[in-house]
């Protein structure tokens, strides 16, 4: 254990990560958790207090363990700088908003996301979709909660959609407002909690009414749509009672599929399961004679709409993981070409 610890036991410092990163600590560094990353610099949570520090090479995330080195003054505070991110336990990436073919990492070293929508709207049932496939395949639990369930025109008829769509999922109603709910929340959230959803959903006021100390901006929606203004702007980890800890996010405008093959079909365990029964195995279950799931849709077992979310995410996987490989191939022969280059001019030097 770092000396001191007592402040990042709050940060969800605990024996077992001591165990795993003391030995990954290079002598003389203090370990740390990022809290808020900003402009290569970002907040850190460490033995001695919350610092700020300079990123290394590699990018960082909020919820990331890292060895530090420094700190040297700057002004009042003391300015470290990050020299190694610890091994990740779960990493949530989605596809890059920017249409890069490369992911985005929302947050790291998450036990349980909590996925987020408000019960007073329309439920975007695709969207709680997305963001369990990203759960699942993080490795991380996801709940959930229906937000705002006070101001819920049918909180029930809510509540039962939404469980056809998280089969292995906890689906909770609760309200920040009346506090229903809320004990059962803060009982099935575990370690490091991140909160995902859409701005306006009431992230940010949610988790202000889980026992801790939190403060987070919160913002009312607009009128007319019920749209959120994206009050809270940064990636921002908390500290909750009993050592855990709580990632609130901005809200997310949408949700891509990334390298999350594992995590679609865990959100989709009905359809998979019937997958292996279809007659034919490279069946595409839209008209081939015995398809196990098109039978099940036509006889009401599955809803047509599932079926076509399910497929609409593999489509959206497959396509972003083909431009991730003709990535890493362009890299890896651009590399090659460096290293022959380097290789001849080596060679022809010898022989000088
Ligand atoms: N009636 C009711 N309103 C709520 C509840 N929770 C949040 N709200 C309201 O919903 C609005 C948005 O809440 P925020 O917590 O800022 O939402 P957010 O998801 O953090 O939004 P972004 O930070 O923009 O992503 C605020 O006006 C809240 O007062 C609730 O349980 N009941
Ligand atoms: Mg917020
Ligand atoms: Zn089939």
């Amino acid at each position: 254990m770092p000396e001191n610890s007592s402040f990042l036991t709050e940060y969800g410092w605990n024996t077992i990560l001591s165990e795993k990163f003391d030995a990954l600590t290079p002598a003389g560094d203090k370990l740390g958790r990022v809290l808020r990353v900003d402009r290569g610099q970002c907040d850190i949570a460490a033995a001695t207090g919350i610092s700020r520090a300079v990123s290394g090479n590699e990018p960082l995330c909020t919820g990331d363990w890292v060895t530090l080195a420094g700190g040297f003054q700057t002004d009042w505070t003391e300015t470290y700088t990050v020299t190694s991110i610890l091994p990740r336990s779960s990493s949530i990436i989605r596809s890059s908003a920017s249409g890069k073919s490369e992911g985005q990492l929302l947050a790291a070293n998450v036990d349980t996301v909590v996925v987020a929508t408000a019960a007073d709207g329309d439920v975007d049932l695709g969207r709680i979709e997305r963001l369990l496939a990203l759960t699942w395949e993080s490795g991380a639990t996801p709940v959930v909660a229906l937000t705002k369930a006070d101001a819920a025109q049918n909180i029930y008829d809510a509540l039962a959609a939404v469980s056809v769509v998280a089969p292995g999922a906890t689906v909770l109603a609760v309200s920040a407002e009346t506090h229903e709910g809320m004990d059962v929340l803060n009982a099935v959230l575990d370690g490091t909690v991140a909160i995902l959803g859409p701005s306006g959903a009431g992230k940010s006021t949610l988790a202000n009414a889980l026992p801790g100390h939190s403060s987070l901006d919160t913002g009312a929606v607009r009128t007319g749509d019920g749209k959120g203004r994206h009050t809270t702007v940064t990636r921002e980890l908390i500290p909750l009672s009993g050592g855990r800890t709580l990632i609130d996010t901005p809200g997310l405008r949408g949700v891509g599929m990334w390298n999350a093959g594992e995590g679609i079909d865990k959100t989709f365990p009905e359809i998979e399961e019937l997958i292996s029964i279809c007659r034919f195995s490279d069946c595409s279950h839209t008209s081939e004679p015995d398809c196990a799931v098109r039978n099940a849709v036509e006889c009401g077992e599955i809803q047509e709409r599932r079926l076509a979310s399910y497929r609409k995410l593999q489509k959206e996987n497959a396509w972003n993981d083909s431009r991730n490989n003709a990535r890493l191939q362009a890299e890896h022969t651009r590399e090659m070409k460096v290293r022959s280059r380097q290789l001849k001019a080596r060679y022809w030097a010898r022989g000088q």
